[in-house]
């Protein structure tokens, strides 16, 4: 194979970046070109997203590609789940896209289940879990308030289509992003329209879906020529960065649970069929869209974020940690002191989540962390044992034996957390890609140019071309202990 070069965009909830992503003779290489902060517009108590600060940032992230010295096949755009923008009848953005922690979709899913549709009914439809975030809930919160933006949308564009109709001037609607929305079937891969019809929307909001590996079109002339690049094919590439970085875990079989680690922790399996069961619902289990039509039944846990808002506020007191600092701090203080659950609804959007963390503590009778140190040992060991509690629930559903748990995404480079995490969980962690969903936004490109063929051929591609590394479980009996003390703690 010749050297083939592919242009990714990978944007998460904190921040963004440009990646150049080289195949050579099996080999991958990868190259940051840009990287850049997105963070949450608070305007007038909502939260929402700067989209055009956003194509600003990709636009300058094309131009320094333009510099580098490689001919690109092709664009791919990849974002955080659930979020929409709408355009007008004449295809206008309308107004800016709320943020998915913006407060007004709070109690949203209760007041959908009493006034539309009732939960079971909505679970057995979509198979996603119940969050107050799920677009169909955020579209609840638009009509029920009234929303001018919503009356006068024609369609909404998930934030990566969105994204890529800057560029190309092209609509379309790319399926792992909208398996987010808790608006379509897993089983038919088509949206439940009755969903959006019953609470008064219109039926057509978003368009036909297409799969990953469609090109959505060329770069409009203008960007073409502003940025160098010329008319470059944008490709719908798992456009979810969750389906993406699950595509680039480089697993030999099936039989494995994986952890996709940065501002959110999602863990879970990836089956070939949604299972959509009494048990699922209950434990608020989703099926999300992944390549190839399979399924990821997986679990949120809330992740970084925690740590993250923490970082946030120690910044503000000129106090600046470097990751090896907070992972060695965490790693001198003393174990099994206090635990959270990171999944409480005092840390979805705290004003300050070091209060959070002290407060829950108070509230459930433990030591409060009196330091950074213990602040942050307590969000590290409360990750791995909430990790144990949501493997246990994978272990009962997954219909092979999980003989390993691969952790992908920044998370993966601390290397305490995945120890810890086999540690807590018992079971054998295989850690890398750390670029996990730049590398899944890469080789779906790869494979719409012919280059490669399947998943199973892009694993084995990635698993030749990084490098990862095993953690053994170790002191399984006092982690035992501790999740046995603090079990009851989670919901
Ligand atoms: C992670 C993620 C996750 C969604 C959340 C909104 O970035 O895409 O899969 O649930 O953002």
């Amino acid at each position: 194979m010749k050297q083939i070069s592919f242009l990714a965009f990978d944007l998460g909830a904190t921040s963004g970046r440009t990646i150049l992503g080289t195949l050579n003779e099996g080999k991958l290489q990868m190259k940051e070109l840009t990287r850049f902060p997105n963070q949450i517009l608070e305007l007038n108590g909502h939260a929402y997203w700067n989209i055009f600060s956003l194509y600003e940032h990709l636009k300058a992230g094309m131009i320094a590609a333009a510099k580098e010295d490689v001919e690109i096949t092709s664009i791919g755009i990849d974002t955080w789940g659930v979020d929409f923008v709408f355009l007008g009848e004449d295809g206008q953005i309308l107004g800016i896209p709320h943020a998915y922690r913006d407060q007004h979709t709070t109690g949203a899913p209760e007041e959908y289940f009493e006034k539309v549709l009732p939960r079971k009914e909505v679970y057995d439809i979509t198979g996603i879990q119940i969050m107050n975030f799920n677009s169909l809930y955020q579209l609840y919160a638009m009509k029920r308030d009234n929303s001018s933006l919503l009356n006068a949308a024609k369609e909404a564009l998930f934030i990566p289509d969105a994204l890529s109709y800057m560029l190309t001037g092209k609509k379309v609607v790319e399926y792992t992003i909208a398996s987010t929305s808790q608006i379509l079937n897993p089983r038919t891969k088509k949206f439940e329209t009755c969903l959006l019809e019953k609470m008064g929307v219109k039926a057509n909001l978003f368009g036909d879906i297409v799969m990953p590996g469609y090109v959505i079109g060329t770069l409009t002339d203008a960007l073409a020529a502003e940025t160098g690049l010329g008319k470059l094919p944008v490709v719908a590439v798992a456009g979810h960065d969750t389906a993406s970085a699950v595509a680039a875990v480089p697993a030999k079989n099936e039989k494995f649970a994986y952890l996709s680690s940065g501002t959110w922790s999602l863990m879970g399996i990836e089956v070939k069929d949604p299972i959509i069961t009494e048990e699922t619902s209950r434990l608020n289990i989703t099926n999300e869209g992944g390549v190839e039509g399979t399924t990821r039944l997986l679990k949120n846990i809330t992740g970084m974020w925690i740590l993250e808002q923490c970082i946030k506020e120690w910044r503000k007191e000129a106090i600046e940690y470097t990751y090896p600092e907070i992972v060695k701090m965490a790693r001198d203080a003393a174990p099994f002191q206090s635990f959270i659950d990171p999944d409480d609804e005092s840390f979805a959007n705290p004003p300050s989540m070091i209060k959070a963390i002290k407060d829950f503590c108070l509230r459930t009778g433990q030591k409060v962390p009196r330091n950074h140190s213990e602040l942050i040992r307590c969000i590290f060991e409360s990750l791995a044992l909430k990790y144990k509690n949501v493997l246990d629930k994978f272990r009962s559903l997954a219909p092979f034996p999980i003989e390993r748990l691969h952790i992908i995404g920044g998370g993966a480079k601390n290397r305490l957390l995945n120890q810890f995490t086999a540690n807590a969980t018992g079971v054998t962690v295989v850690a890398g890609p750390s670029e996990g969903t730049a590398i899944g936004n890469i080789m779906l490109q790869a494979r719409a140019a012919g280059c490669v063929n399947s998943l199973q051929e892009m694993r084995d591609m990635i698993g030749e071309a990084i490098e990862i590394e095993t953690f053994t479980p170790e002191d399984t009996d006092a982690w035992n202990a501790a999740y046995e003390r603090i079990k009851s703690l989670i919901k």
